[in-house]
């Protein structure tokens, strides 16, 4: 049926919760996957690229087409967060999958890509983003006149009234990391006023990876999603100190507000982005700048993992 059809374009950045929001997606069934790109984000984009590739052929979905951004933002990554997905490709479920096809990458720079993509969509195109929005802001400088193609764009970014999760030497600890990566792109997008909700850290915090959602997916682990989903959070768990940092589900969480907006609270209002300083990357709500984002500040975090459960369980 076409009119349940939601085109969507899915620009990650290859973190384990990256993954897990393709996974997600392909369950999707009004959603019709038009194209992905990598953001050499928090990632090496070689070891994204192939498990990229895997997760489209492991759900029945390899004709869609990959490619991969050149541009390297302003503060990167650790190298060990970007490290990380590399041991996904080595579970057992994944390593056995043809290694990437020579030449199945587009090796254009994913801008020109998502230009090409987005002038031929037949109607408005969802951009979900679970990185970085450097790809996007790049792909509109290039051709500006294809905002209009846009129905909407979803992206996993920013902490607007909670602190942020960035603590570096030049960060005074207000940023997100997606924003931080490369913020004069978060500021530049929102110039371009397309309808845009953000899922930021004031949400993303009310769903932290916890036990009690892993025991439940284990439990139906004889689902392949499940078994395979569970694995990839597994590899999360002790891979930062919880005296620190807790892993939250970010990405999956912006992932299902394409299909769930029903468990979502969005609040309608004026955005900045700090471009330079101790306070890049910072997103803060500024009356007058004429910058209208909506933001999600609550979810029901019980229909959310329901709706997890749902998707990479029993069919
Ligand atoms: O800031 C959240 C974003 C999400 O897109 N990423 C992880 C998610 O993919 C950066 C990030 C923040 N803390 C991290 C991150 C951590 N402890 N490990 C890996 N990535
Ligand atoms: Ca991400």
């Amino acid at each position: 049926n076409s009119t349940l059809q939601l085109p969507v374009l899915f620009d990650h950045d290859g973190g384990v919760d990256d993954f897990l929001s393709l996974l997600l997606l392909l369950t999707m069934p009004q959603v019709e996957l038009l194209g992905v790109s990598i953001t050499p984000a928090d990632c090496y984009p070689e070891a994204a690229l192939e498990t990229t590739s895997k997760l489209l052929h492991l759900l029945g979905q390899p004709q869609v087409p990959v490619s991969v951004g050149q541009y390297y933002g302003i503060n990167a990554f650790p190298s060990a967060w970007r490290a990380q997905p590399r041991m996904l490709n080595a579970f057992p479920g994944l390593l056995a999958l043809p290694p990437l096809a020579e030449g199945r990458a587009d090796l254009r720079p994913s801008p020109e890509v998502l230009c090409a993509q987005l002038s031929a969509a037949s109607q408005p195109v969802t951009v979900l983003l679970t990185g970085p929005c450097s790809t996007l802001v790049q792909a509109l400088a290039l051709e500006p006149r294809l905002a209009s193609r846009i129905g909407h764009v979803v992206w996993m970014g920013g902490a607007v009234d909670v602190p942020g999760n960035v603590r570096t030497y030049n960060q005074n600890g207000t940023a997100e990391w997606n924003v931080f990566w490369d913020p004069l792109a978060a500021q530049q997008l929102l110039t371009y006023e397309l309808p845009l909700t953000l899922i930021p850290l004031d949400v993303t915090n009310q769903v932290p990876v916890n036990m009690a959602f892993l025991r439940q997916l284990a439990a139906q682990a004889g689902q392949p999603l499940s078994h395979l989903a569970g694995q990839f959070w597994a590899t999360t768990v002790a891979t930062i100190p919880t005296y620190e940092y807790t892993y939250f589900m970010w990405d999956v969480l912006a992932t299902s507000y394409l299909a769930i907006p029903e468990a979502f609270e969005v609040e309608t209002l004026e955005l900045a982005v700090v471009a330079t300083g101790a306070q890049a990357g910072r997103t803060l709500r500024q009356p007058g700048s004429g910058h209208w984002v909506q933001v999600a500040k609550h979810v029901d975090t019980a229909a959310f993992y329901t709706y997890l459960l749902q998707q990479f369980g029993p069919v």
